[in-house]
């Protein structure tokens, strides 16, 4: 019984094995237990023999019980501490850092410069009622220019703003009728015109608006000069021409050189028309003001060369990941 019981736990490697050999030898009807209930049918000359043998034999089994249950318990320990275990020295999954989208990175830097200059910047809704789209910028129901910029209408008086200029209005109710004004607003803006490389649907731009005591055209030439120089680099060819818009009188468009593609138009921008001022609440007698409207994507793809307006919206990583270092 020794022998075999011995054995029988040194062989085991689980915990639960040791408890199932206690309760098999030791327990109440235990093979061990068994052999000393049987004490009282054995002669008088026999019982102490036999006791002592079975209370050595007890005696050693409690032994090789805690024995082999306390090697195990640091076995199981060790395996625990080797399964944990984490090299601190060894790479990361490596993630691969975003960056900024071009078009965001170009908001930002013109952003910047406006700043610079004292600008403040403003924002509107994209869906815009016909009023500021259109009525308070000089182009009543019936104008033929407002053909210019073909809409996306929700409901006859609602629509999706075709031009950033729509926040002028609002802009300047909101200030009732103090100057300075030097705001810029960008932001989306949505046309039916036909997608392709120069021309999306979805656009960006950011209409700059300064309303002030004496501000001339002289004046907006220098503000549209300094973005320009700053964004392309001060030899950067600029081009204005007469232009017509019904909110701005006289009107122009700016081009800049592009050494490959020619003259690139970038914005169009004039004298804040006095009807305009007139309807904002200000006295066109008294100021004058300036605004233009820049087409953001124009002004990325010439700054990093891109051929295709699409690629600003594609999400394409193989193009997005050239922007990493702007
Ligand atoms: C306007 O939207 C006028 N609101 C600009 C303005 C503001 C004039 C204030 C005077 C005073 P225009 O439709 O030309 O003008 O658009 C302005 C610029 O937006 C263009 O020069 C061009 O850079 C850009 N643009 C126009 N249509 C698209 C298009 N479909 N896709 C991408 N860019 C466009």
């Amino acid at each position: 019984l020794r022998t075999e019981a011995l054995q029988e736990i040194q062989s085991a490697t689980e915990m639960e094995l040791i408890k199932e050999l206690k309760v098999k030898y030791l327990g109440k009807k235990g093979e061990l237990t068994a052999v000393l209930r049987g004490m009282g049918s054995l002669s008088a000359e026999e019982r102490p023999v036999i006791g002592g043998l079975a209370n050595e034999v007890r005696a050693a089994l409690e032994t090789a019980f805690a024995q082999k249950s306390e090697s195990l318990e640091t076995e199981e320990l060790e395996a625990k501490l080797q399964s944990e275990t984490i090299d601190v020295t060894l790479p990361g999954a490596s993630l691969e850092p975003g960056s900024i989208h071009p078009l965001h990175s170009v908001i930002e830097q013109i952003e910047d410069i406006f700043i610079g200059m004292g600008f403040e910047i403003a924002e509107g809704p994209e869906v815009e009622l016909d009023h500021y789209n259109f009525e308070m910028l000089n182009l009543p129901k019936d104008h033929p220019a407002r053909d210019m910029q073909d809409s996306f209408y929700i409901t006859p008086e609602i629509l999706l703003r075709t031009h950033t200029s729509s926040v002028q209005g609002r802009t300047l109710l909101a200030k009732e009728g103090e100057v300075p004004v030097r705001i810029i607003m960008p932001g989306k803006v949505y046309r039916r015109d036909d997608d392709d490389a120069t021309h999306s649907h979805q656009f960006t731009q950011i209409e700059g608006l300064v309303v002030d005591r004496g501000v001339s055209m002289g004046e907006l030439k220098g503000v549209l000069l300094q973005l320009i120089q700053k964004m392309f680099g001060p030899d950067t060819e600029v081009r204005l021409r007469p232009s017509y818009f019904p909110f701005t009188e006289p009107s122009v468009e700016v081009d800049i050189y592009h050494p490959e593609k020619g003259w690139l138009e970038i914005l169009g921008a004039g004298m804040v028309h006095p009807r305009v001022l007139e309807k904002a609440g200000y006295d066109s007698e008294r100021y004058t003001g300036f605004a233009f409207g820049l087409g953001v994507e124009r002004v990325a793809m010439l700054k990093y060369d891109i051929d295709d307006i699409r690629h600003l919206y594609n999400n394409d990583l193989r193009f997005l990941r050239q922007f990493k270092s702007v």
